[in-house]
């Protein structure tokens, strides 16, 4: 058997299931490297020669090695776009897949970081905000459809929904019908339940 082109580290229930849950839905082939992040693996010199970061996701496409999930997400729709996960460029749903695709971890994660731990920040003074603006900017975007670029689901709701399916799971959000009817939706997408599949 040839070797895939396409390697995704990923640490089982870690920030990594949104790659593996992305390329499911490229319906890509990929060599799937499981890393105990729990156990530490994520800190050892084998793996820092991947990710000299310590963190999963990385991946390896056509012998170059990438991490960050929010690049990974916007190079890996750029070189599968059969799959039709990200708006192409001149499309005017582009901006929004963009907007989305960097919000999260530019504004959601360091948002859930600041709530999840409690920590004492001016909102004016660091680059994400308010929780509740945060929040209602998702739910703002959800009024036009079922995803956030409307009828069309894209990358851009594995990597928002998959942040909100985490805080729905650590019960640190409140109850908000939208949210949690999109949550519910893209949990149904049967490349979300094979994704689950490798975090066994
Ligand atoms: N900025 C990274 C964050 C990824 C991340 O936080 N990964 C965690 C898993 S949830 C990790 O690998 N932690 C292992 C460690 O720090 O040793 C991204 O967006 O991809």
């Amino acid at each position: 058997m040839m070797a895939a082109d396409l390697i995704v580290w990923h640490g089982p229930n870690t920030r990594s299931t949104g790659t593996v849950w992305l390329v499911e839905e490229l319906g890509v082939p990929y060599e799937l490297r499981k890393v105990d992040v729990f156990g530490g693996e994520t800190r050892e010199a084998e793996f820092l020669k991947i990710n000299p970061a310590g963190k999963v996701p990385a991946i390896r496409h056509k012998g170059k090695t990438l991490t960050e999930m929010a690049a990974i997400s916007l190079y890996l729709c750029d070189e599968f776009p059969k799959a039709g996960l990200a708006p192409a460029i001149g499309d005017p749903l582009r901006a929004d897949y963009l907007y989305w695709s960097v919000f999260r971890p530019g504004v959601l994660e360091p948002a859930i970081v600041t709530k999840a731990q409690n920590l004492d920040v001016d909102p004016r003074t660091v680059g994400w905000g308010e929780w509740e603006t945060v929040i209602t900017l998702i739910e703002t975007a959800l009024e036009d459809g079922p995803y956030l670029l409307g009828e069309r689901f894209s990358a851009a709701d594995i990597l928002i929904g998959g942040a909100l399916g985490w805080l729905k799971h650590f019960k640190l959000m409140p109850d908000n019908p939208r949210i949690d009817d999109y949550i519910t939706r893209l949990h149904a997408r049967p490349a979300y339940a094979r994704m689950q599949a490798s975090n066994q």
